[in-house]
């Protein structure tokens, strides 16, 4: 779109169900923040909305697990992913909530609106119905196996594994994560979006006016979902949480919108948000053609954005997205990230680890932006490695940007007195000429990047002007030419000429960084004594932001290394965070209460025999193994010398074992069935060479063997008579 008279900027609405991760960092929110930024520093009409998406079935299955409700999960997480992003320097000009009556209004005047205008399709339909929990099914309440990949625990509406979309009718065996049951059909009316009726205006919309600049990963999603064809899409679910439907629609009572309809009005209700607090005209923004509208994305969202949502958008009278950049994935050390499985870094964690726990933590929110933007999975998936981290940091913004700052203000402070010196034009080189046509040049190309949602490169060609500078300096050497003032006349005037540039350059780094690193910006602005407004965009690519003989401060650390201890440190907390999630999803599920309560988070589990209702017939098909293999595991008879309940974790129990030839404390997931006071002086079965495991801060050394009966209860396996601690079992 040729110059737009306003722009407003999306990025996905986070589920307000947990901690978010730096991949989804990575993915919508630091490339809309650093498109933004550059947007503000042109002065330009810009809004920024984002805000927790608070319903839909990732809330309500969050809530079972935590045991609590839906309101709490979505006030917890609300609050706890506004102040990550603000710690991270993503700066939103309103974080907004779907669970505001406000976005509840404009979702339901959305809806009245297509509905009253004929724009929706009401059917009857069979779906599917837990009979014990006495509910209809959410797609994601629904697993079974993947009619694509053969996956085993794919979801309602969609294969974690192989990506694709589905529906539940498309599972096969089909089970509901409510009971374990399998779920029955039964008779219910929806509201359904015709997409089908819209194929055309989409292909031409997407495939043709946007051929050109949309990426091409998003087009080609597109094309593949139009090639399949489209369906008509339900809009509303029979659910206790979420939008209800407004009073007036007949037959909506007890229903609620579809949680992915909701959720991009969400965009819409977050302008309003914050057109009331600023006292501005929201209208502009969803109207008016002149508005460049653009949502970032992760790559699982396209459809939604770039069919769905723009269907929607369309029928209801406001303008379409002039693009929906997306991103690939994020993997972590060799795998996919996945908070649920703790392969993960979540932003939360990063932020204690890193920036709340040191003064001017602040750099190191720029070393993660700096980082994640130079690997950022633009075109395909990427990968982040603790390391790789290290070594980019020291590479790219240790020894080459702030290492060229500082030196240019340490030796202007040693040989020019602490000022920005003149500049003599007489005796410019082709050098000195050449970096002030690199310094100009820089903008166009990085403007170009940035404008084709191009951020990696446009950074790195940030990070090459540092790197020219500091050859520049290499040759020039002043630090040499200081030692022959005395004979050379020209002397000073060619370390004044060095210096001048090296200061100019410095103060569009500054310029050039804001976008990526704001925080190192600031700093230098500070060290500058220069005001914010220096970092206007206009100020790109000037030869003279800095004035002759102005005074300037010390240099300030920009950028610190990172240890190798604190790369170990990750790596261990990584391994160690995942194998806990592990063993926990492996530990006895002692719940034993109502089903409900009992829901997993990804319903691997029902699989198996750790689910609430255990294959009750026959022996749980595992593959065979060697014997080589069950003989690395060395297991030990021990009597339980104390037992006591774990601080904060209601499963768990911290047991002391004797094992003869020493005292072990182990931690086991037992706590709600055993009475502590019950349990001391029995005698247990140890698995005792297990790799020790921190949970909740106290390590465990060993594995409690159980037998667990078909009720779900749970008993010790131990020997039918007391025999020594130590005693080996085999
Ligand atoms: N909450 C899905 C997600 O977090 C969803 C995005 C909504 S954007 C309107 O991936
Ligand atoms: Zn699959």
């Amino acid at each position: 779109m040729t110059d737009p008279k306003r722009y407003l900027i999306t990025s996905a609405l986070p589920y307000a169900n947990g901690p978010k991760h730096i991949g989804h960092l990575a993915g919508a929110y630091l490339p809309a923040d650093i498109y933004v930024r550059y947007l503000r520093a042109q002065k330009k009409d810009v809004v920024y909305v984002c805000g927790s998406d608070e319903h839909g079935a990732a809330i309500t299955i969050q809530a079972m697990k935590e045991n609590t409700t839906p309101k709490e999960i979505v006030d917890k997480y609300h609050a706890m992913l506004k102040s990550n992003m603000a710690d991270l320097g993503i700066s939103f000009d309103i974080y907004h909530r779907t669970t505001s009556p406000l976005h509840h209004e404009t979702a339901q005047e959305f809806f009245t609106v297509l509905n009253n205008n004929g724009d929706l399709e009401v059917k009857e339909t069979e779906q599917y119905f837990d009979e014990e929990a006495n509910t209809f099914l959410a797609d994601r309440y629904i697993v079974g196996t993947c009619p694509v990949c053969a996956n085993e625990n794919a979801f309602g509406d969609q294969c974690e594994r192989c990506g694709t979309s589905l529906s539940p009718d498309e599972l096969i065996n089909p089970k509901s994560t409510l009971s374990g049951n399998a779920p029955v059909k039964k008779t219910t009316k929806h509201w359904y979006l015709p997409l089908n009726k819209y194929e055309e205006f989409l292909r031409q919309w997407i495939l043709e006016d946007h051929k050109a600049d949309w990426k091409a990963n998003v087009l080609g999603q597109c094309k593949s979902w139009l090639d399949a064809g489209l369906q008509p899409r339900a809009v509303t679910r029979d659910l206790d949480w979420g939008i209800a439907l407004p009073e007036d629609v007949e037959g909506g009572k007890g229903k609620v919108l579809y949680v992915w309809f909701d959720a991009p009005i969400g965009y819409i209700s977050a302008t309003k948000q914050w057109a009331l607090d600023k006292d501005k005209d929201w209208k502009p923004y969803w109207y008016n053609e002149d508005t460049k509208l653009v949502h970032f994305i992760g790559k699982d969202n396209i459809v939604f954005h770039a069919i769905i949502f723009p269907v929607m958008l369309k029928l209801h009278g406001n303008i379409l997205p002039d693009n929906v950049p997306s991103n690939e994935f994020m993997n972590l050390e060799g795998d996919k990230m996945s908070t649920s499985r703790g392969w993960s870094i979540e932003m939360d964690d990063y932020i204690n680890d890193f920036v709340k726990k040191e003064n001017g933590g602040d750099q190191m929110v720029d070393a993660l932006r700096y980082y994640l933007n130079a690997i950022a999975p633009e075109t395909k998936d990427s990968e982040f490695t603790w390391k790789a981290f290290q070594d980019t940091v020291k590479g790219e913004l240790v020894d080459v940007f702030g290492n060229f700052v500082n030196r240019a203000f340490v030796l202007m402070h040693k040989l020019c007195k602490g000022k920005v010196p003149p500049l003599h034009a007489a005796i410019l080189d082709d050098a000195d000429k050449n970096l002030f046509a690199e310094i100009t040049h820089a903008k166009a190309t990085i403007e170009s990047l940035i404008e084709g949602y191009k951020f990696r490169d446009a950074q790195y060609g940030v990070i090459d002007l540092a790197r020219k500078g500091n050859k520049y300096m290499q040759d020039k050497q002043p630090w040499i030419v200081a030692k022959t003032l005395d004979t050379n006349p020209e002397g000073q005037q060619i370390i004044d000429n060095c210096l001048h540039i090296c200061l100019q350059l410095t103060a569009n780094l500054a310029v050039y960084i804001n976008p990526f690193l704001p925080f190192a910006a600031k700093k230098m602005t500070y060290m500058m004594k220069v005001v914010d407004k220096m970092l206007d965009w206009e100020n790109a690519g000037k030869p003279n932001l800095l004035s002759v003989g102005y005074s300037l401060r010390e240099p300030q650390l920009l950028f610190r290394k990172i240890d190798d201890t604190e790369v170990a440190e990750q790596v261990e907390k990584l391994k160690i965070k995942s194998e806990k999630i592990k063993m926990e999803a492996a530990s006895p599920n002692p719940s034993g209460g109502g089903a409900l309560k009992s829901v997993p988070v990804e319903p691997v589990t029902l699989n198996n025999n750790t689910s609430q209702n255990p294959p009750l017939e026959g022996r749980e098909a595992k593959p065979e193994i060697a014997f080589e293999d069950f003989a690395k595991i060395e297991l030990k008879v021990g009597t339980i010398l104390s037992a006591e309940k774990v601080a904060k974790a209601d499963k768990l129990l911290k047991l002391e074992v004797d094992l003869g030839f020493e005292k072990r404390i182990i931690v086991s997931g037992i706590a709600l069935h055993f009475d502590p006071s019950d349990i001391v002086g029995k005698q247990v079965t140890v698995v005792t060479n297990l790799v020790p495991l921190k949970m909740r801060g106290i390590e465990s050394n060993g594995m409690i063997l159980i037998a667990e009966d078909a009720d779900g209860k749970l008993k010790f396996v131990n020997p039918d008579e007391t025999v020594k601690n130590g005693s080996g079992v085999s």
